[in-house]
């Protein structure tokens, strides 16, 4: 007999199987601390919040190109890729942004448990689901950095055209047009691309990160 996924999904004794609080952590002889000694660094995960073309893509792949040049072992979570693949069956309704942030955070968590230094560039706009993915971090692995760009100069820049299509009101929830933004309320670094290259970008993470300890 043929199981299908709905069949699965729907059938009670499996869904009472998920739900299950039979569960308990088992303790790990290796530590994240250990995982990350044997390649010279310490696990963090540097989140880049902020508009839709803010320039947090553009950040975070010059910051990883400049960590790996510094022989650094990390991993670049960014919110387009995911969602055509982890979370592509999420939308951008606000239950749906927060389960996409909640499954990011678990996801980076287990990244910076394996020893990574993760950069994850997502608009992430509730500070309720930053703070979840903060606590969800072992103290003082999260690094929240706000790019600030202001609304205008991200509509102005535009590069995918859907802030004119969500002008047009053929995209519902678009985050800064018809879905709110909530500003960090106290971010480790703020950075504004209409007053910073990106180069003066990726220097003031590295800078806060060695003063920090971390690269
Ligand atoms: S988040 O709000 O849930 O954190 P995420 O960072 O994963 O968003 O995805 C944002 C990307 O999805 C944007 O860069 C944009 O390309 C695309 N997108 C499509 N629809 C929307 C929308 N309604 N609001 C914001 N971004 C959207």
């Amino acid at each position: 007999m043929n199981v299908s996924a709905i069949d699965v999904a729907s059938d009670p004794f499996i869904l009472n199987e998920r739900l299950s609080v039979e569960l308990h952590r088992h303790s790990e002889l290796l530590s994240r601390v250990d995982r990350a000694g044997i390649k010279g660094q310490k696990p963090r995960v540097i989140w880049l919040t902020g508009l839709s073309a803010s320039g947090k893509s553009t950040i975070a792949n010059a910051l990883e190109l400049r960590l790996h040049g510094m022989g650094r072992h990390t991993m670049l979570l960014d919110g387009d890729n995911v969602r055509l693949g982890l979370n592509k069956d999420l939308g951008f309704a606000a239950v749906d942004r927060v389960e996409n942030i909640r499954r990011i955070g678990e996801v980076a968590k287990l990244m910076a448990d394996a020893g990574l230094i993760v950069i994850a560039a997502f608009i992430s706009p509730y500070q309720a689901e930053r703070t979840m993915v903060r606590e969800l971090m072992s103290k003082g692995d999260f690094v929240e950095v706000f790019v600030s760009t202001p609304l205008e100069l991200c509509e102005a820049r535009d590069p995918k055209g859907l802030y004119k299509k969500a002008r047009r009101g053929e995209i519902l929830n678009f985050t800064g047009i018809n879905a709110p933004y909530e500003e960090p309320e106290s971010p480790e670094i703020i950075l504004d691309t209409s007053y910073k290259t990106v180069e003066d970008a990726v220097e003031i993470i590295i800078d806060f990160m060695c003063q920090h300890g971390v690269a």
